[in-house]
């Protein structure tokens, strides 16, 4: 039964039991059914998720990792009785902002953005502060001026490129020349990964070349072929870095084809999905740096506080670590996502 359709029948029993004690009559003595979701109001005019509605303008269904974000987005609004607004951008920025006008319109408690670029945002973050809707920036980070939104939760993407970098200089001691893979051009993730990649690089060790696969296994797989045609591997390239698993495993396609061998390559990725994991017990990936998409319960979480009107941390990384095929094929079956 719909939960419209519960609430309907409730009010009709209500309403008939009114009638009734007022008629003199009996009221029915069936005891309503308890309520599933919606806690009662507590003392103190404090709201619960029964009074929110959040809205989530997700930026698209690139990667197992955004399906995974997604998936923990609507599992906790499940969980804690809250209503979601969900949208889905196709990794278009101008979706992304015409889903927050609407959900600005209807009057929604809070909104959680996972920004798809950094920058563009001062306009609508504008709106929604003037509607005195408070946003949470998820995931990816924005460029505007941080009184324009309430917090920031998300991986510290600049800390995973170094993570990388540190990879290749431990397996490099000697130099070498390697390749990147990048993530959506203008993103937070593959700004920072970019970023952090180079700041802890060392000096013998060449990036030759770097094209984005905007996130996704079909791009990433012509941008390996094109590499291919371009540069020997093992010759002119030893290594890859790779913003992302599922262009890793695009990428993976290519190699394949064109007769390179598990191995043949040091291949670092992101994320540590289980298609990562799987990429590492097969030999093509020889570390996986972890970015964690279950930010749901955190992202409820703090929008409670901002109804409240209580304070919140105004950034707040997740704690992450760097997976490595030794240990992969041991923790593939109780990987999340
Ligand atoms: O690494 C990638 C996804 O923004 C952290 O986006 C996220 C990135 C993640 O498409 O798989």
């Amino acid at each position: 039964m719909s939960k419209k359709l519960l609430y309907n029948l409730l009010a009709m029993v209500m309403l008939a039991s009114l009638i009734l004690t007022a008629c003199g009559g009996s009221a029915p003595t069936e005891k309503a059914p308890a309520a599933t979701q919606a806690p009662a109001q507590p003392a103190g005019g404090q709201k619960t998720y029964a009074d929110m509605t959040l809205c989530y303008p997700q930026l698209g269904a690139e990667s197992d990792w955004r399906t995974a974000n997604t998936a923990s987005i609507k599992e906790t609004a499940d969980k804690v009785g809250a209503k979601l607004i969900f949208s889905d951008a196709q990794q278009k920025q101008e979706n992304q902002i015409s889903a927050m006008r609407t959900c600005i319109q209807q009057g929604v408690s809070v909104i959680a953005l996972p920004p798809v670029v950094e920058d563009g945002w001062d306009a609508v973050l504008t709106e929604a502060k003037n509607a005195g809707i408070p946003v949470i920036i998820v995931d990816r980070s924005v460029s505007a001026d941080k009184s324009l939104y309430a917090a920031h939760i998300g991986s510290d993407m600049k800390l995973e490129g170094e993570r990388a970098a540190e990879e290749f200089n431990k397996k490099f001691p000697d130099g070498a020349s390697v390749l990147e893979l990048s993530g959506t051009t203008g993103s937070g993730a593959a700004v920072g990964r970019a970023e952090g990649f180079r700041s802890k690089l060392n000096d013998n060790i060449k990036i030759i070349d770097s094209q984005t696969g905007n996130f996704t296994r079909a791009e990433a797989l012509p941008v390996m072929q094109a590499f291919l045609q371009k540069y020997k591997a093992g010759t002119d390239f030893q290594g890859i870095f790779i913003h992302n698993d599922d262009m890793g495993i695009g990428a993976i396609e290519a190699l394949k084809a064109a007769g390179v061998k598990p191995g043949d390559l040091f291949i670092v990725s992101v994320d540590g999905t289980r298609g990562g994991f799987q990429a590492m017990v097969d030999g093509w990936f020889q570390a996986d740096v972890e970015c964690n998409p279950l930010l749901g319960p955190q992202v409820f979480e703090m929008a409670l506080k901002l109804m409240n009107g209580e304070s919140v941390d105004a950034e707040t990384l997740t704690n992450e670590t760097v997976y490595y095929p030794d240990k992969a094929a041991e923790l593939l079956p109780s990987r999340q996502y």
